[in-house]
Parts: C-alpha cells; sequence; structure tokens
C-alpha cells in the first residue's frame, strides 16, 4: 500500500513511523518544549526534527494544540502561529512528511500551503470547515475516534461494544470525507487510544485491531508514553519506553501502518526485527 503526501510517497506496505513534535508550552511528553517566553525556537524546532529523521522516522506529526485535560485553550491565530513557521522551517532542509495534528481548518490550509504532506485531526474533521479545508489541501487527512471532548473525555468512558463503535464512527468519518470530496484513498484511520477510553476498552481496540479498519484503508496508532501504560505498569511519564515498545510491536502484528512515537530510534530497532520475523 502506497500513500500519496503531497509531493511525497509513504510505503505503507511496512510500518512507518511518525515522530511527535510538539510545540504547545506545555508539552513535557516528549522530552522537550521548543517554546521560549517570547515565542517558537526555531532552532530548537529544527534538532528534534532532524533527531527524528536521523533515527528512522519518515513522517514528523506537529502540533500547536494541547489536548491534555486541563490544557488552555489554544486560540486560532496562537496555533497558526506555532505550527506553520515550524513546518515552512522543516521543509527547507529536510526531505520528510510533514503531519499537522490540528482540528483547524485555516492551520490545515495553510500547512498545506508551505508543503505539509498529511493532516492529522483528532476531531476527525467535525469542526465546521474543516471537511471542506482538508478537502481543498488534496492531503490524506487521518481520522481519530474520540469519545466526548478532550477536557472530560476520561471522566466515563462507555461503550456496549467499544471495537463495534469505534468502527462504525470511523466508517461514518469516511462516508463524511467522501461527501466532502476526500477520496477514500486517501483517509487513514486511528482508533484514539486513550481518547474517552479505559483501560479495558483500550485493550479491546488493540486485540482486535484488525477489525477497526477496512484492508484498503491505512491504519494509524498512538500509544507512546500514555496513561493506560501507566496505569497498567505503574510507571511515570518517564519510565514507559519498555511499555511503549511492546505496544508498538503488538500495534504492528495487528495491522498498524503508521506509528506515532516520542522514541524513534528504539521503536524503530523493535519494528525491524517484528518486521523480519512476521515477513519473511
Ligand atoms: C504521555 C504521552 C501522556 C502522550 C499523554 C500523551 C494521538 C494523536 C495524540 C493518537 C493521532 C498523547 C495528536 C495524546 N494522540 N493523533 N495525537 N492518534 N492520530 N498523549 O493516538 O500523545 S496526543
Amino acid at each position: 500500500m502506497k500513500l500519496l503526501c503531497g509531493t511525497r510517497t509513504l510505503d505503507l506496505s511496512r510500518p512507518q513511523v511518525m515522530g511527535i513534535l510538539n510545540t504547545t508550552p506545555d508539552s513535557f511528553s516528549d522530552g522537550g518544549s521548543y517554546y521560549a517566553g517570547g515565542g517558537l525556537d526555531i532552532e530548537l524546532v529544527l534538532r528534534r526534527a532532524e533527531q527524528i529523521v536521523r533515527e528512522g522516522g519518515t513522517i514528523i506529526d506537529i502540533g500547536g494544540e494541547s489536548t491534555r485535560p486541563g490544557a488552555a485553550p489554544v486560540t486560532e491565530q496562537q496555533e497558526l502561529e506555532r505550527v506553520v513557521p515550524a513546518v515552512e522551517a522543516i521543509l527547507q532542509r529536510m526531505d520528510v512528511v510533514i503531519s499537522v495534528d490540528t482540528s483547524t481548518p485555516s492551520v490545515m490550509r495553510e500547512s498545506a500551503a508551505v508543503g505539509a504532506g498529511l493532516i492529522n485531526d483528532v476531531r476527525a474533521l467535525t469542526r465546521p470547515g474543516a471537511l471542506e479545508a482538508a478537502a481543498a489541501t488534496e492531503l490524506p487527512v487521518c481520522v481519530m475516534h474520540m469519545q466526548g471532548q478532550p477536557g472530560t473525555m476520561q471522566s466515563k468512558p462507555e461503550y456496549t461494544d467499544v471495537v463495534a463503535e469505534v468502527r462504525a464512527y470511523l466508517d461514518q468519518r469516511l462516508d463524511a470525507c467522501i461527501a466532502a470530496g476526500i477520496p477514500r484513498e486517501r483517509v487513514i484511520y486511528d482508533p484514539g487510544y486513550g481518547f474517552g477510553k479505559n483501560d479495558e476498552h483500550n485493550l479491546a481496540l488493540l486485540r482486535s485491531q484488525q477489525q477497526l479498519a477496512p484492508a484498503d484503508i491505512p491504519l494509524l496508532v498512538g500509544l507512546s508514553r500514555k496513561s493506560m501504560i501507566g496505569r497498567l505498569l505503574e510507571r511515570e511519564v518517564d519510565e514507559r519506553l519498555p511499555g511503549s515498545l511492546a505496544l508498538a510491536m503488538l500495534s504492528a502484528q495487528r495491522g498498524a501502518h503508521i506509528i506515532r512515537v516520542h522514541d524513534v530510534a528504539a521503536t524503530v530497532d523493535v519494528l525491524k526485527l517484528q518486521q523480519m520475523v512476521d515477513n519473511s
């Protein structure tokens, strides 16, 4: 399976690693904040981007909004100021696919205009104007499942059949994409691990991950350092690498095409071995 991301093509016949680059001032989970008092530190952004590419990441996910409960809401202007210059600076120096983690139509359009290759929307293009903006970019879109809203989604997640409900939601978003002029070939599914799900829900989704997408639709997953690892293993955020690597391998074995992670080098090693064993 191939994915056309603007001027670059991703080979999804083996799992690709997406490295996380947060431009929010309160992001500690990827080990760094690239935001210093007055604004974004482009030098720090470039250093992190270079690290991701050197370590074997083929996609860089850049976001300017934190979905963490209690995080300060970001204005459209702030998000544009954080994301667009970072995308532009990286692409002036590196041959890599940039994914923009955004739900905001103007950020989609302006990022695409400076060369972004993928739109990653945790709200699955549900904001007013998002479907139209994403369609106009002609880029692939990742639609993610979330129950509830970022601030409150973990208060009481409830499902009758989490696997069926997540699949039905993603299929419904695919229909909405197609109706808006985003062809099926450009849609990526994501179960949204940890987004309005308890540990039992997350484990059920991972166990049945193969059923979450049709065979022709790529699956993106984000499990790296997430709270479920913290709870299941009683580990703080800086102690979650072994758990993250185990889940990266399990998700690859269950059909993940793109794996969103903080620790690129370690994940690339694990996936190389997984491919050697499972694709002989
Ligand atoms: C520690 C580390 C604690 C990470 C929390 C977190 C996904 C995503 C996020 C995902 C897609 C996160 C933007 C949450 N997760 N996009 N974004 N899929 N497509 N939390 O699973 O990493 S942010």
